[in-house]
């Protein structure tokens, strides 16, 4: 990675006063048409473990969501039971996809006030939830899109998830897959929005920006996107943002846009400490990963140096390699995981490297544009 468009996070945060600590994700809801086939999905393909339920049993009347958990990595799925109201609206609109990035706090009223004193949008003020188990505090403040950040500060609670659910146990069990945490969250913002959103994380949540990637950087003979990389103090949190850039053809940026009505999450990447045994089973289990030629393995050593791994399954697989200056990281990619080509994953092994995958950009782009090429979107 070139050194004159990045900035190391030490050099721009001042350590001293971090007026948002954060302790990581808490958990990311999707809103969905069907959340009890994508649990079902996400258990069967993903590996994710049940953890609590909420629904008509639980007195909820008009909305169900099933709590998933792999390490420490929760998933909820929500869709509404009856018609009408904000969650069927935004599915009609965007399709399935993320709706909240909850992050884990010591303090949710505080980071309420901290974040929206300094701009924030509120989503939901201050409220607590009390049972049996405990409390729970949740806040929520708007970000790019109709995405929200809620605040969840879960001192002392001992339930499955929170009041309101009870545990949610199937009739079947699945093997975990190898998922450990939740690397980064990727939002997709519209043309020159980017420099308008980092902002908002820098002057709002108190995060500084660790890369930045131009045009010139990332684009292939036809889409074209610029991204930065914003992370929050502890390091925790890492939020890139891209915006789509004029290139000879349609930017994915802009498909992605395009078909979810406005900006959103683009990719969730998890990190695993086996990224051939993890990515050989969510294969198996039906995960479609997007197609690398095989001549991208012909000189990849050549560029990367020497890695711990033999190069025959990575290529099996169509594992990416690249290198930085403290190490090497694997990544792969799926396919959209929806029926709009919006949300993907990524899966990801760091060996050291703290980037993004810079060498990498070309090749997989290249993989994003053959798919918008079947799509006929390109
Ligand atoms: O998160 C990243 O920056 C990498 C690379 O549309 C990337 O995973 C960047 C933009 C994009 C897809 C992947
Ligand atoms: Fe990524």
């Amino acid at each position: 990675m070139s050194t004159e468009n990045t900035i190391e996070l030490k050099k721009t945060v001042p350590q001293a006063e971090d007026f948002l600590p954060l302790l990581g994700t808490d958990y990311v809801e999707l809103y969905v048409g069907n959340a009890k086939q994508a649990a079902y999905y996400y258990q069967q393909a993903w590996g994710f473990q049940p953890v609590a339920y909420s629904g008509l049993e639980t007195g909820s009347k008009d909305r169900v969501s099933y709590v998933l958990q792999q390490d420490k990595i929760r998933l909820v799925l929500t869709s509404p039971i009856q018609p009408g109201g904000d969650i069927n609206r935004h599915i009609d609109l965007h399709g399935d996809g993320v709706k909240i990035v909850a992050l884990w706090v010591d303090d949710a009223r505080k980071s309420y006030e901290e974040t929206t004193k300094r701009g924030a949008k509120s989503y939901v003020e201050p409220y607590e939830l009390n049972d049996e188990h405990g409390q729970v505090v949740l806040s929520g403040i708007h970000t790019y899109g109709e995405t929200v950040h809620m605040f969840v500060e879960r001192k002392n609670y001992s339930g499955p998830f929170m009041p309101g659910y009870k545990e949610y146990k199937p009739n079947f069990k699945t093997k975990e897959t190898g998922l450990k945490y939740i690397d980064h969250m990727v939002g997709n913002v519209g043309w020159n929005e980017m420099n308008k959103w980092c902002e908002f994380y820098a002057k709002v949540m108190g995060f500084a920006q660790l890369v930045s990637f131009d045009d010139k950087d990332i684009s292939t003979d036809y889409t074209a996107l610029m991204s930065k990389v914003m992370s929050n103090g502890n390091g925790r949190i890492k939020f890139p943002i891209n915006e789509p850039a004029e290139g000879k053809k349609k930017s994915q940026i802009e498909e992605y846009i395009d078909f979810y009505h406005g900006a959103g999450v683009q990719h969730i990447a998890v990190a695993t400490d086996n990224i051939i045994e993890t990515v050989t089973n969510l294969r198996d289990r039906g995960v479609e990963f997007l197609y690398v030629p095989e001549a991208y393995y012909d000189d990849v050593l050549d560029r990367v140096g020497e890695i711990d791994e033999d190069l025959a399954p990575l290529k099996e697989l169509g594992v990416l390699i690249d290198r930085d200056d403290e190490g090497y990281l694997l990544q792969i990619f799926t396919k959209p995981v929806l029926d709009r080509p919006t949300m993907f994953f990524e899966i990801i092994q760091r060996k050291g490297a703290q980037s993004f995958g810079k060498g990498n950009f070309k090749a997989l782009f290249e993989a994003i544009e053959r798919e918008q090429n079947l799509r006929g979107t390109l």
